[in-house]
């Protein structure tokens, strides 16, 4: 069952949801620039995820198809809220994307050539990680209080909710699931300060 995962792959799980680059942000020691390389990463990342699910609604089964699409205006705002950040902080969005950023896009792409089961399995584990990762930098140090706060908004957690139920309807490929463990962790390596 996909919603035993973390259950089941306990180091993985930990990897990719408590690292140093979160620790930095609830004590408030990570680096600004590290947080802005980041997040001009993050904003490819979801550009790509808003494509990738958006085809996953139109070949979801019916029961399916209105959380996914609430998922999908969700990242709307998203993109729109990490267009106002990013003016405020002075960051230019536009950046190249990295190596972590590019190998999972790649992953995406090939999810959106997977099954159903295998791709909205793996939308739990992306949302999922990402819930408990923000959940884990509570509060959030100087700076990054105001930004925890956005990740960890109630509404995220009901939607998290809800994509577990449809994840656990039907068995995906575990490689595929390891697979985005893998890339979250390595993500949130990519903006660490050498
Ligand atoms: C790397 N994983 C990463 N970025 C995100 N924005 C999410 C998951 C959730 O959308």
């Amino acid at each position: 069952m996909t919603p035993d995962l973390p259950s089941r792959r306990p180091a993985l799980w930990l990897a990719a949801t408590r690292h140093p680059f979160l620790d930095g942000v609830r004590d408030g020691s990570l680096p600004a620039a590290s947080f802005d390389t980041w997040l001009a990463q993050d904003a490819r990342f979801v550009a790509d995820l808003l494509a990738f699910q958006s085809r996953l609604v139109a070949r979801a089964p019916r029961h399916a198809q209105r959380l996914l699409v609430g998922g999908v205006l969700a990242l709307v705002d998203e993109l729109a809220w990490f267009d106002q950040l990013a003016a405020r902080r002075g960051l230019d969005l536009a950046a190249p994307a990295l190596p972590a950023t590019v190998a999972y896009t790649a992953l995406l792409q090939r999810l959106d050539a997977a099954p159903y089961a295998d791709a909205v399995g793996a939308l739990w584990v992306v949302e999922r990680v990402y819930l408990d990762a923000w959940t884990g930098a509570l509060p959030g140090g100087e700076h990054y209080a105001e930004l925890v706060e956005h990740w960890t908004a109630p509404g995220f957690d009901d939607y998290v909710a809800g994509l577990e139920k449809l994840a656990g309807e039907r068995p995906a490929d575990e490689q595929l699931l390891v697979e985005v463990l893998q890339q979250e962790a390595a993500f949130w390596d990519m903006a660490l300060p050498s």
